[in-house]
């Protein structure tokens, strides 16, 4: 098991209640009792420093930051019962405006409507960025690898919107923490189901970030605005950025073709440091995702990633198979 592996019990205080889906409202999938459950599986966690949010700072807008902090005491204010929820979105002819408004507030920093905003949400995703921080600076400070529990998850929040469960984007803050502190590349690997829409768009037009993704069909699947094979990175970040698409039902062996791709390509670009953005909804009976890997087989992914060398600070993702869910990440740890 890997040594160094980092959550903060504030991070369960972020539970809502429902989300949008086919055109009702469902449980939410992304629960508390994922991180209890990966807790249990992995033997328990170091608590993280508190580095306060400058680091958090340096990937969010200030105004997309007070917004997160603000929303659930306008909803209040506005007489609203349970969490924010935005229902209207500022995508045609959008422009700077003054808005005060909840509704367009939510709109103006949210990318989909299955993200609620509750009061404790902003503290848990300060906690979460709090954990990847720790893991970035356990292996700056010489450690192989280090894991943090970082729930709620990040990779499809954008510098200024959140969305797909996340609020704060735990690997791009990890990843800008390691260029500040001087590691001139840094490189990321997403193997969540989804696309990191988010640190995506935050690293498009960086040469120092490489993002390295393997997903989903966007055809097929959300995030489904990003993560087209055609998509390269732009500006000075042009070819910085790779999208690596696997169909439904997809096994260990095209998936492990498809990551070592993404090594050799990471490799070209010869990181100092690597992040992991690590999701298990690629498992077999995610109730939300349809790759079919199973339980022994994210050991093999991680063997591979392992084998690199380089310096890994791992994040989480998703993974909604509450039940299996720790073992499939105990699988991945075991070999760091
Ligand atoms: C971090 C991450 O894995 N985010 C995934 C976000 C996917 N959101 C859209 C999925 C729609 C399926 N809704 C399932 C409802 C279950 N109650
Ligand atoms: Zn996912």
């Amino acid at each position: 098991m890997i040594a160094r592996r980092f959550f903060s019990p504030r991070q369960l205080a972020h539970a809502p209640g429902q989300e949008l889906h086919n055109g009702g409202f469902t449980a939410y999938a992304e629960t508390p009792s994922r991180a209890a459950a990966i807790l249990r599986a992995i033997g328990g966690a170091e608590e993280p420093l508190d580095r306060g949010t400058a680091p958090i700072a340096t990937v969010h807008a200030a105004d997309y930051l007070h917004f997160l902090q603000d929303a659930p005491v306008l909803w209040r204010e506005a007489g609203r019962p349970g969490q924010a929820i935005p229902y209207a979105f500022p995508i045609v002819a959008r422009r700077p405006l003054r808005l005060d408004r909840v509704d367009a507030l939510l709109g103006r920093f949210s990318m989909d409507a299955t993200t609620p905003i509750a009061s404790a949400t902003w503290d848990a995703a300060y906690w979460s960025a709090q954990t990847a921080l720790a893991a970035t600076y356990a292996v700056l400070d010489g450690e192989r690898a280090a894991f943090a529990l970082s729930r709620p998850p990040g990779h499809h929040a954008g510098a200024d919107y959140c969305g797909g469960y996340c609020h704060l984007n735990v690997a791009a803050i990890a990843a800008q923490a390691a260029r500040d502190a001087g590691v001139e590349r840094v490189a990321i690997l997403d193997i969540d189901y989804h696309h990191g829409n988010g640190t995506q768009d935050i690293f498009w037009s960086r040469p120092d970030v490489f993002y390295a993704s393997v997903h989903a069909d966007p055809a097929t699947d959300y995030p489904f605005f990003w993560g087209h094979p055609d998509e390269h990175g732009g500006g000075a970040g042009e070819g910085a950025t790779l999208n690596l698409l696997l169909p439904h039902g997809t096994t260990l062996d095209p998936f492990r073709r498809a990551q070592a791709a993404a090594l050799d390509a990471i490799a070209r670009f010869d990181p100092g440091l690597l992040v992991v953005s690590f999701g298990a909804d690629t498992w077999r009976g995610d109730p939300i995702s349809h790759f079919a890997l199973e339980t022994p087989d994210y050991a093999v992914l991680a063997r591979d990633i392992a084998a690199c060398g380089w310096p890994t600070a791992i994040v989480m993702e998703g993974g909604y198979a509450v039940d299996a869910l720790g073992d499939n990440v105990a699988s991945f740890l075991s070999e760091f």
